[in-house]
């Protein structure tokens, strides 16, 4: 089937489903709907400082929540209060500015949000209290920004885009002629933070299991305007991939690299000698071993159908 073809059947589909019936309230199966605010959330479990914690929401498309009014605070404390047992959480507000002067992530100031301060709050104790959380009673406290707590993430509903090709909400993947979603990351890390960002993104670090896809990969990096990094402490000419060594060099989905179906290194490569124990391709799509810790460019996957729900839950299965 030609990508032209395919891309019409799409368009079709979307245009069956979309006029057909409603489309679900669905973001992520991991958030969960409120009617009243016309929002999602997320409840992370995982007790994270403020700043991991703000990125983590960033990396999932979404917002580190704080309440934008009375009636959203009640709504969210109430499905918190149904669900986890924490006193409080750390919400989307700070002093990034000058201390005592709080702020949304987004930029608002307190003033203009849900700003019910606790009993002798903010208080900056210590002098170094920059960063907010929210009580179970629905009260706000000045709290240091450094120590691990529960958060909420947030998506609005009237922000939310669906990428219909790519069966995910997220409008960076590119949907390409071998049925595969990409997303070229400019934002240069370390292997393994780049594999927890292709997870928040429902997506994994980039496996290559053919010739063919090795040339899509090169001719996305070779697309991606990579000039206008800003960024200059990272290693150039290469990007992350999903493979390793842990006794042989192997995928991320544990598949020896022989079967994965691409083992084409560049010359001289594997040279690490042990050192170089993480995956990653040059420009040219040449394999390369390298320290795990060297910062570079990286590539998520996605395959469509990856998450077994996406298109079928938002718009409902056709009988
Ligand atoms: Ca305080
Ligand atoms: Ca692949
Ligand atoms: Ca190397």
């Amino acid at each position: 089937m030609s990508a032209k073809l395919i891309v019409t059947l799409f368009y079709l589909q979307f245009i069956f489903l979309t006029s057909c019936q409603e489309v679900a309230k669905f973001f992520r199966k991991d958030y969960h709907y409120i009617d009243s605010t016309k929002s999602f959330y997320k409840i992370h479990t995982i007790h994270r400082t403020w700043i991991d914690a703000k990125e983590m929401c960033d990396f999932e498309g979404t917002t580190l929540f704080y309440p934008n009014d009375e009636d959203e605070a009640r709504a969210v404390i109430n499905y918190w209060n149904q669900t986890q047992p924490f006193s409080y959480i750390y919400i989307g507000v700070w002093t990034p500015n000058a201390k005592e002067v709080f702020e949304t992530v987004d930029g608002l100031s307190i003033f203009q949000i849900h700003n019910a301060w606790g009993p002798g709050e903010p208080n900056n104790a210590g002098g170094n209290e920059e960063c907010v959380v929210l009580r179970k009673d629905g009260t706000l406290n000045d709290d240091i920004c450094t120590q691990k707590l529960p958060f909420i993430c947030k998506k609005t509903l009237s922000t939310l885009e669906w990428n219909m090709l790519c069966d995910l909400p997220d409008m960076g993947y590119q949907y390409n002629e071998l049925g595969r979603c990409y997303k070229f990351h400019l934002n240069p890390r370390s292997w393994h933070y780049a594999v927890k960002i292709c997870d928040a993104e429902q997506s994994y670090l980039a496996i290559i299991n053919s010739d063919a896809e090795a040339n899509v990969l090169v001719n996305i990096t070779k697309n991606t305007p990579k000039n206008d990094v800003e960024d200059t402490n990272y290693l150039n000419g290469v990007v992350h991939l999903g493979f390793k060594f842990n006794d042989i060099w192997e995928t991320i989905k544990h598949e020896s690299l022989r079967r994965s179906g691409y083992t084409k290194w560049e010359v001289g490569q594997p040279d690490g000698k042990g050192k170089e124990t993480c995956g990653s391709m040059f420009f040219n799509g040449k394999l390369n071993d390298i320290s795990c810790d060297q910062r570079c460019f990286f590539i998520c996957e996605h395959e469509p159908g990856y998450l077994n729900e996406g298109i079928g839950v938002r718009f409902g299965r056709p009988n």
